[in-house]
């Protein structure tokens, strides 16, 4: 054995050289590896006793792709692509052995191998796409060749990864060895590639998946169309598209040239900043400052879920899709059924598309039991109340779960804005009081808000970032205010969307200017979903504002076929003439001189002032960091993530621009954008919410 570098080195086994690459946490194509691996293969490529060289990894994978971190620094180090022609211009044969997960440029490297080997559970994919980027090293123009232009589209510009088994019937994988034995499959394998006199198998040379595609542009425009929705706003697909269709249509080089221009081009892009921002964002998150990740965590055997209506059901799926059980309770049976009925019904959907079998929706029906009474929660691990939202409603719950419920079990709370230390207060074991927030709907919204109160214990706190996780949910561990996090910064922006439409903008302009910034849809589409009669009385109601004239007409949005849009039987919204003329009414009403306002002032009106909401969060401390913030925003409100987040969008401006509106703003409409002393004194020290204190969520 010998080292070529810190990360690489060379050994010969018999008559096969073995490079073994060990770069934790992940085997990143680093300088150093890169280095190591054109070393190697130069090396063992001369040494007349190998007669094949295994290129293999040590650690959790094989290298899952080239380094994030080194992006947008001076190279250096071997290239990529000359690293590659190390391996696939070697004399002799060359086998990649891959386990865990071949990615991006990893996956690239394996494809110069002239075979490939693979344990059962080891995976393959070109994630470039999910980071703003394409693949630049050759995965555009060598995997159509390999499964074909279809195939190759649709992994691509999804970024997903297939497993060993697909990747083997799809001519990737040669040959899949015993799980666990993946150095002497690799072994046996070139033995058996030495003996038989196979050839040095090169990608480059295998056209025949390809050809049936030469100058076919419909494939490419029908994919466009078919996809044209999921790429709305971002750049990277059309470009992967775009060389993909010079895989096919240009000579091997050409297309490899264009390919690496469009990724250096993409590389400077904001979104792929964004997007690189993102990926790290989503790790950071896990980490909280004084819960340090080897505090100790309470097992969750069963849960106890309190309401059957659309949170409830929705939370319950979670845990039962999880494979933990869950109690359901709710006060009277027809509301237990109905509720039991609806997770079943979604859960038989999925199955109809086929994400999963009915066997899947019995297993997880069997999980759940429904009861009327409290006292069944008593051996609960973790109770989640998720019932009106009403302060006195929940302190009574609360104060009963704590008689029942047994001592050391988590009591949380699934409100969307009230003080969790209210609800803690009324027990006796506020330490084990949280609030877990979820977003509807919450068997398919990624975040979970977690709200710590002040006395919640760092146990509690670890378990339910832990059990996040569990649940397929991404936990931000969020501080005890009006709203926490995500509600909070939306308040800012419907009081803007409210005050536009009597200024002068209607719903469907304040609307249209969201959903092209990438936005899924916008503030007065999203009440007509969410329906425009939560929280409203008609008892009280009082024609005070648009919204509750159009709640008094009992135009309470799309379950009643209208609200600030029309509907029609296919609930397609078109703008309203009925609540136009309302509009106009009520703002000659108040005396208010409309005037036409720009799609800028909307844009600018509607997230700036979240913005500096996010930045006064910070000062409070109720978020541990800007980047948690983005976070909420992309995976509970649908931010777009090629635009990173609000507080990453924000630094994109420039903080000072961003304070400059808010000034003039503030001079015009007064304190609703007066500006955070946060966001002033970074503006004014040029830096950016990254530089912003941790705070302690
Ligand atoms: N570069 C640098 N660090 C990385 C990394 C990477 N590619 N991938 C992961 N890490 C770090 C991560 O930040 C974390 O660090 C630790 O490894 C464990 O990751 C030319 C140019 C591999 C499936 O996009 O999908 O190749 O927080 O927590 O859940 O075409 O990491 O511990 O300090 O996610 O087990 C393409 C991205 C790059 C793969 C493992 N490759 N990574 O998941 O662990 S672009 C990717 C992942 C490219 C070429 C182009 C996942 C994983 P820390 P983790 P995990």
């Amino acid at each position: 054995m010998a080292a070529i570098n810190s990360v690489t080195d060379l050994s010969l086994d018999g008559d096969i050289a073995v490079l073994t690459v060990n770069s934790p946490p992940v085997n990143a194509l680093s300088a150093a590896v890169r280095d190591g691996i054109k070393e190697g293969m130069e090396k063992a490529g001369a040494d007349p006793n190998a007669k094949a060289i295994v290129l293999i990894c040590d650690g959790r994978t094989f290298i899952a792709g080239a380094d994030i971190t080194e992006f947008g620094k001076p190279p250096s180090g071997a290239s990529l692509p000359a690293t590659q022609a190390a391996i696939e211009n070697a004399p002799k044969p060359v086998i990649a052995a891959i386990h865990g997960t071949a990615l991006g440029g990893g996956f690239e490297i394996a494809l110069m191998a002239h075979y490939r080997v693979a344990v059962p559970s080891a995976k393959v994919g070109l994630p470039e796409i999910k980071l703003g980027l394409i693949p630049g090293a050759g995965g555009t123009i060598r995997l159509p060749r390999l499964v074909g232009v279809e195939k190759a589209l649709d992994m691509i510009t999804s970024g997903t990864q297939i497993g060993a088994k697909e990747a083997q019937a799809s001519g990737i994988i040669d040959e899949i060895v015993e799980e666990g034995k993946l150095r002497e499959g690799a072994l046996a394998f070139a033995r058996k590639v030495i003996a038989e006199k196979r050839p040095l198998k090169k990608i480059r040379d295998q056209n025949a998946k390809i050809e049936a595609a030469r100058g076919r542009s419909e494939i490419f425009d029908n994919f466009r169309k078919a996809n044209a929705r999921k790429f709305r706003g971002f750049e990277a697909p059309e470009q992967a598209i775009k060389s993909v269709e010079n895989a096919v249509n240009m000579p091997f080089d050409e297309a490899m040239k264009t390919e690496r221009q469009m990724f250096l081009d993409l590389l400077k892009t904001n979104q792929s900043a964004a997007q690189r921002y993102v990926f790290f964002a989503e790790r950071q998150v896990t980490k909280i400052p004084d819960v340090p990740d080897d505090t100790p965590t309470i097992p969750i055997k069963r849960v106890g879920v309190i309401g059957a209506g659309t949170m409830g059901g929705g939370i319950s799926m979670n845990f039962l899709s999880a494979g933990i059980p869950v109690t359901i309770v709710e006060m009277k049976q027809d509301a237990l059924d109905r509720g039991m009925k609806v997770m079943r019904g979604n859960y038989e959907n999925t199955a109809k598309k086929g994400r999963m079998t009915q066997g899947d929706v019995e297993t997880r029906m069997g999980l759940l039991s429904g009861t009327l009474e409290l006292e069944k929660l008593a051996d609960c691990d973790l109770v989640i109340e998720a019932v009106f939202e009403n302060m006195d409603i929940k302190k009574d719950i609360f104060r009963k779960l704590d008689g029942i419920v047994k001592q050391g079990a988590i009591l949380a709370t699934n409100t969307s804005y009230l003080n969790v230390d209210e609800i803690a207060s009324v027990t006796k074991r506020p330490e084990f009081v949280i609030g877990l927030h979820f977003f509807s709907p919450a068997n398919v919204m990624r975040l979970l808000e977690i709200v710590r109160g002040d006395k919640t214990s760092k146990s509690v706190i670890a378990t339910c970032m832990q059990l996040a996780r569990k649940i397929g949910k991404i936990g931000v561990l969020v501080g005890v205010c009006h709203g926490f996090v995500g509600n909070r910064m939306l308040a800012q922006r419907q009081r803007e969307a409210q005050k536009l439409i009597l200024e002068g903008a209607m719903p469907w302009d304040v609307d249209r200017v969201l959903y092209d910034f990438g936005m899924p849809m916008g503030p007065f589409a999203m009440s007509d979903l969410a329906g425009l009669d939560i929280g409203w009385s008609k008892q009280t109601s009082s024609s005070s504002t648009i919204r509750e004239i159009l709640c008094e007409m009992d135009r309470r949005g799309q379950k009643t076929g209208a609200g600030f849009y029309d509907y029609d039987e296919n609930r397609r919204a078109k703008p309203s003439p009925v609540v136009e003329k309302i509009i106009l009414d009520f703002a000659q009403k108040k005396g208010v001189n409309r005037r036409k306002i720009s799609d800028d002032e909307i844009l600018e009106r509607c997230i700036y002032p979240m913005i500096n909401e996010g930045a006064k969060i910070l000062e409070e401390g109720k978020a541990i960091r800007a980047s948690d913030i983005d976070i909420v925003w992309i995976n509970g409100y649908g931010w777009p993530v090629y635009r990173g987040g609000p507080m990453f969008y924000g630094e994109t401006i420039g903080l000072d621009k961003v304070l400059a509106k808010m000034k003039e703003f503030e001079g015009k409409m007064g304190d609703d954008f007066k500006p955070s002393p946060l966001l002033a004194k970074l503006a004014g020290e040029g830096k950016g919410f990254k530089d912003a204190k941790v705070g302690a969520g």
